[in-house]
């Protein structure tokens, strides 16, 4: 029977997927995960749609394992089969990485919540992949997360660590990749590969975990990780600041890095998205009369409120100390995302450039949008001090990749990076020969062979 399950789906050396499964391999993933965590028809649809509802799949089965050796058994039936597979997370991605575009099994890993005891002797926590990166802060008082994103609640450690995640402080304790200590996987055909004794040095090979942060699903399956948690931060001051334009703020936050103790986040956003948040989403604008542009800056430790102040001069700001205030001048600034959304299903390109080309891309990428979309709206914001800008687009033209050729051109031209922390996904794989050469791609591809010789794994997301 499998062998004619192969014979329907496979097409010469590539995996495909047929719109439905044979009724047999239903059922075998049944027998691994047990019947009710097998979805197929309807209770499949919410896992084959992204939140933006910018990429829509179709899921012919949902298989929802609860450990490693379920995940590793459903594996090997999918690689004897050619049958192709999406891993997916808390589905919060925002390059179609780890929705079913073209009709995949989604291998859904929420309920590899495990939580070991925090290693108090290390700062470390061992953490399943379907663990929320909400749950790593909240493991221990004294201890933190170095990874803090809005999507924190959904977000799982493995996607985290597939996408390598940045987010709001990476100046500080840098992404995903950075506080890892170990991975245990498992490659398509099933092996189980573990490494997760947390040592800090440990020169014995390979480092197969750094490799997975940032492959997008397509060379393994993380099943759990070792993580470094950081201190929590002691007497943290948030500051949010009005500022007359782009390069000014650039500058601002150039300063903050070299002369703020204990800086901690650095990110911008415009007035363009403030009004949107403050019609749609009820915020009360956060300053007595409206800016181009605002930054938020966080420091903590000895010296941060005084630093903040010194900096600011007489700059018009709101400060807040407590967690309440702190999280109502954070809100502006997390919720920007959801801006767009207001206006249509947004394209969210997030790119990176060196810090002396930033404010040229963030001043120029509105008008090399209107130059192939005039009634295009377009908002950005992010992490300053990264090099890292969002570029939300609500389209008025057809969406036919236009928006993505001028943006990610104009990044390119400025020796950037067309993906600074979301993926490639399925939305950029086009334009990866932008910023990756021949030998670069040839060499991913290698490894990917090496991984997942069957190739099932993420077929469609990084370009094989
Ligand atoms: C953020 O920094 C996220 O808020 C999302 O990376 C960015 O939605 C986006 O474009
Ligand atoms: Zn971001």
């Amino acid at each position: 029977m499998k062998q004619h399950t192969v014979a329907a789906i496979r097409l010469g050396a590539v995996t495909v997927t047929p719109a439905e499964l044979p009724a047999t391999l239903v059922r075998e993933f049944s027998a691994i995960v047990g019947g009710e965590h097998v979805l197929t028809g309807d209770a499949a649809g919410g896992y084959a749609v992204d939140w933006t509802g910018g990429f829509r799949g179709h899921a012919p089965a949902v298989v929802r394992p609860r450990d490693t050796a379920e995940v590793a058994a459903v594996l090997a039936l999918c690689n004897q089969a050619g049958v192709a597979v999406v891993p997916q997370g808390g589905n919060t991605g925002l390059v179609g990485g780890g929705v079913p575009l073209h009709g995949e099994v989604v291998l859904s890993l929420p309920r590899l919540g495990r939580m070991d005891p925090v290693d108090l002797d290390a700062g470390q926590v061992t953490a399943g992949a379907g663990a929320s990166l909400r749950r790593v802060a909240d493991a221990h008082p004294d201890l933190d997360f170095g990874v803090l994103i809005a999507s924190r609640d959904s977000a799982t450690v493995g996607g985290a660590i597939a996408t390598n995640a940045g987010g709001l402080r990476v100046l500080r304790h840098g992404p995903m990749r950075a506080q890892l200590r170990g991975v245990e996987a498992v490659l398509a055909d099933g092996t189980v590969v573990s490494h997760l004794s947390g040592l800090v040095k440990d020169n014995t090979g390979y480092d197969y975990p750094s490799l997975l942060a940032g492959s997008e699903g397509t060379l393994a399956v993380i099943t759990a990780a070792r993580l470094q948690l950081v201190p929590r931060l002691r007497d943290p001051v948030t500051m949010l600041a009005g500022l007359g334009g782009l390069a000014e703020m650039h500058a601002l936050t150039r300063r903050a890095v070299g002369q703020v103790r204990g800086l901690v986040s650095a990110e911008f956003f415009t007035q363009a998205g403030l009004d949107l948040l403050v019609g749609h989403a009820g915020l009360a604008p956060p300053l007595r009369r409206s800016f181009p542009v605002y930054l938020l800056l966080e420091a903590a430790g000895p010296g941060a409120d005084e630093d903040l102040a010194a900096l600011a001069g007489d700059l018009p700001v709101a400060v807040g100390t407590t967690a309440t205030d702190r999280a109502r001048l954070w809100a502006y600034r997390e919720r920007y995302p959801e801006a767009a959304g207001f206006l249509g299903v947004p394209l969210k390109l997030d790119v990176s450039v060196p810090a002396a080309r930033w404010v040229r891309l963030a001043s120029g990428v509105a008008g090399v949008v209107a130059g192939v979309d005039p009634g295009a709206v377009v908002l950005v914001y992010g992490h300053v001090a990264d090099g890292n800008l969002h570029v939300n687009i609500v389209p008025a033209a057809v969406a036919d990749g236009r928006h993505q050729e001028a943006v990610f051109g104009f990044v390119a031209s400025l020796g950037g990076s067309i993906s600074a922390e979301h993926g490639i996904g399925a939305l950029k794989a086009r334009w990866l020969p932008l910023v990756r050469s021949g030998a670069e791609r040839a060499l991913f591809a290698r490894i990917r062979a090496a991984f997942d010789p069957v190739g099932i794994l993420n077929p469609h997301v990084l370009p094989r």
